[in-house]
């Protein structure tokens, strides 16, 4: 009895003993924040989040901490949108052309031959026009941080070599979910058919599509290269990835705890640029070593499918509001001065 005793005072004595630092062990468990993403871990877009995750946890000390999860493995873009938006997840990076069911504006930068070179992309997308355009995704429950560069778009096809508008009939091309890449690709003579992106390799694989559109960075690193024959240099319209917050989980975070975000946002935002660029230049040359036929358009073919695409486009600017739209062709002209 007595040795009964003596046992259950000591495990009381050791609990009592415990608590506090149980209680000081659960003041700095970090915060936890998944963040979801589209491609590979080896992608430009895994390398830029993991980068992210490296500056939020050396920022905050270690009191937040990124669990990143790739691969759509947290579902495609348009539902990680939704899980941001419920609160049931808190970060998300992917593309803006996804969004435009959201927040209608995002279309501004699906526009055709917009940007003529990624010094104009990243002036207006950082520039008062990006960031208003991402101001208005708070009133539907998402924060933008920044904007990443996915890249300027090139069409691959595992049935022939582009070399005119013409041999894009019937092609069945794969699409992003987004009227104006279906309309522009259907003006095209394309049979475009809109695929979330973690569908696509299978697709292509099976031949479900015979092509898709994508800068090489992601051709390269989804190895589109073993299911695709073809790649033709288009360059068609620029594609911005954004970086985004839940609203609901951001609004609980202190001003110490939104800067931290901010800070590495921006960080991991120059750093992806870099990085994107990098790759890209480097990408051609692999790609036509992992035997891929690779063709530029010519000069005139680039330029019927420029007129084409910007006349089939010509309603971006009633839809996103010809204030928006004066003040970006101002923004550009301005750039275009200074050469
Ligand atoms: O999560 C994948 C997205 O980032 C997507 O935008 C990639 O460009 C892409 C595509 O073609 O779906």
């Amino acid at each position: 009895m007595q040795v009964l005793r003596r046992t259950v005072l000591a495990a009381a004595f050791a609990a009592a003993l415990a608590a506090p630092f149980a209680a000081l062990a659960q003041d700095i468990k970090p915060r936890i924040i998944r963040f979801g993403y589209g491609l590979n871990e080896q992608s430009n877009q895994g390398r830029a989040v993991k980068l992210f995750a490296q500056e939020v946890e050396k920022r905050s000390g270690g009191k937040m901490r990124v669990r990143a999860v790739g691969a759509a493995a947290l579902g495609p873009d348009v539902q990680m949108q939704q899980a941001l938006i419920g609160g049931a997840q808190e970060m998300m990076v992917g593309s803006t052309a996804t969004l435009v069911g959201i927040s209608k504006e995002m279309a501004l930068w699906d526009t055709p031959f917009l940007f003529n070179n990624a010094r104009e992309a990243d002036a207006v997308l950082d520039g008062p026009v990006g960031q208003k355009v991402m101001a208005k995704l708070d009133e539907k429950g998402l924060v933008g941080l920044v904007y990443w560069e996915n890249g300027f778009r090139n069409l691959t096809n595992s049935k022939r070599a582009v070399n005119k508008l013409e041999d894009l009939d019937g092609i069945k091309l794969r699409v992003m979910q987004n009227n104006v890449y279906l309309d522009s690709f259907k003006t095209l003579g394309a049979n475009a058919v809109p695929l979330p992106f973690s569908e696509l390799f299978s697709a292509l694989e099976t031949k479900t599509v015979d092509g898709q559109e994508n800068p090489y960075n992601t051709i390269l690193s989804s190895k589109f290269y073993e299911v695709q024959k073809y790649l033709s240099i288009t360059n068609h319209v620029y594609s911005p990835w954004i970086v985004l917050v839940s609203k609901k989980w951001w609004d609980q975070l202190s001003k110490d705890e939104q800067k931290v975000l901010r800070d590495a946002a921006v960080a991991s935002r120059d750093f992806e640029r870099r990085d994107t660029r990098d790759e890209a230049g480097r990408a051609l040359a692999e790609l036509k070593a992992k035997g891929m036929q690779i063709n530029e358009l010519p000069p005139a073919e680039a330029a019927r499918m420029r007129d084409k695409l910007t006349r089939v486009n010509a309603g971006i600017g009633a839809n996103i509001g010809m204030d928006l739209w004066q003040e970006t062709q101002a923004e550009l002209a301005k750039l275009r001065e200074k050469k």
